[in-house]
């Protein structure tokens, strides 16, 4: 399995920062959030949209939904990001981790309030990358993730995490945060339906934008993918 992986050009100019995925280098830098229950649905949108994404993030609402054979079945269009936000002690990390990468994840998001062994366990157990939540879209995360936020990026850095996810609803961290993580990956989502801007979000320093309900939710998604994707590509022209 294919895996999102670190590039050795992460810092160059905007275009040449990508996800690899074999030896097919893209760089669509659009990650689509599949949060269907329904599978079918799910495969219909994956189907329809793996030439103009560079991964597919399944969440709770799809696994349990459609099992984790959706992860299998998704893997065969594209790359999987498994958005579970791990947070637990560190064997229950390991167990979580395992299995979303014996169902074919290229990844798997995982929280980082936990402490450094329960990533430390996620790290081990990952046969992909692991990305850290570092800071949420959502308003509710003022409450929580504002004051843990820079020790958090730093621990996912230390510790030899892919990358890190931050809100698009927050470009100034966003920018923040790239300072401290480098050339980690920044994944970021709450784009549109949450009220992120796609080039406020990729100017700031994201890699990749993080795009649900705006596509999915569309009556025709692949119609808004491509609009987001042109959107990304007029951000990439104003750097
Ligand atoms: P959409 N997501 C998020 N904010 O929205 N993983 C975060 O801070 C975060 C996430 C996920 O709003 C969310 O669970 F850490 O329809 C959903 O799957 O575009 C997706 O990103 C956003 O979906």
């Amino acid at each position: 399995m294919q895996s999102f992986s670190h590039r050795a050009d992460a810092h160059e100019a905007f275009f040449p920062r990508r996800l690899l995925r074999g030896n097919v280098k893209r760089a669509h830098r659009l990650v689509i959030a599949l949060d269907q229950r329904n599978g079918e649905e799910a495969l219909s949108v994956a189907r329809r949209t793996s030439d103009l994404c560079d991964a597919f993030k399944v969440n709770y609402p799809l696994v349990l939904g459609a099992g984790m054979g959706i992860v299998d079945r998704l893997a065969e269009h594209g790359d999987v990001l498994c958005d579970f936000k791990v947070a637990d002690i560190p064997h229950t990390n390991r167990l979580i981790v395992e299995t979303a990468f014996d169902h074919g994840a290229a990844g798997v998001v995982v929280h980082g309030f936990t402490g450094e062994d329960s990533l430390e366990a996620c790290l081990q157990a990952a046969r992909g990358d692991i990305f850290v939540v570092v800071l949420m879209s959502h308003p509710g995360a003022d409450r929580f993730f504002p004051s843990a936020a820079e020790e958090l990026a730093t621990m996912a850095k230390t510790k030899g995490a892919s990358g890190i996810v931050v809100g698009a609803t927050r470009p100034e961290a966003i920018a923040t945060m790239r300072v401290i993580v480098g050339d980690l990956l920044i994944l970021a989502p709450g784009v549109g339906t949450q009220g992120g801007d796609p080039g406020e979000a990729l100017r700031h320093g994201a890699d990749f934008l993080i795009v649900g309900r705006t596509i999915t939710a569309a009556p025709d998604p692949v119609q808004a993918a491509k609009d987001v994707l042109r959107a990304i590509n007029r951000a990439g022209e104003s750097l």
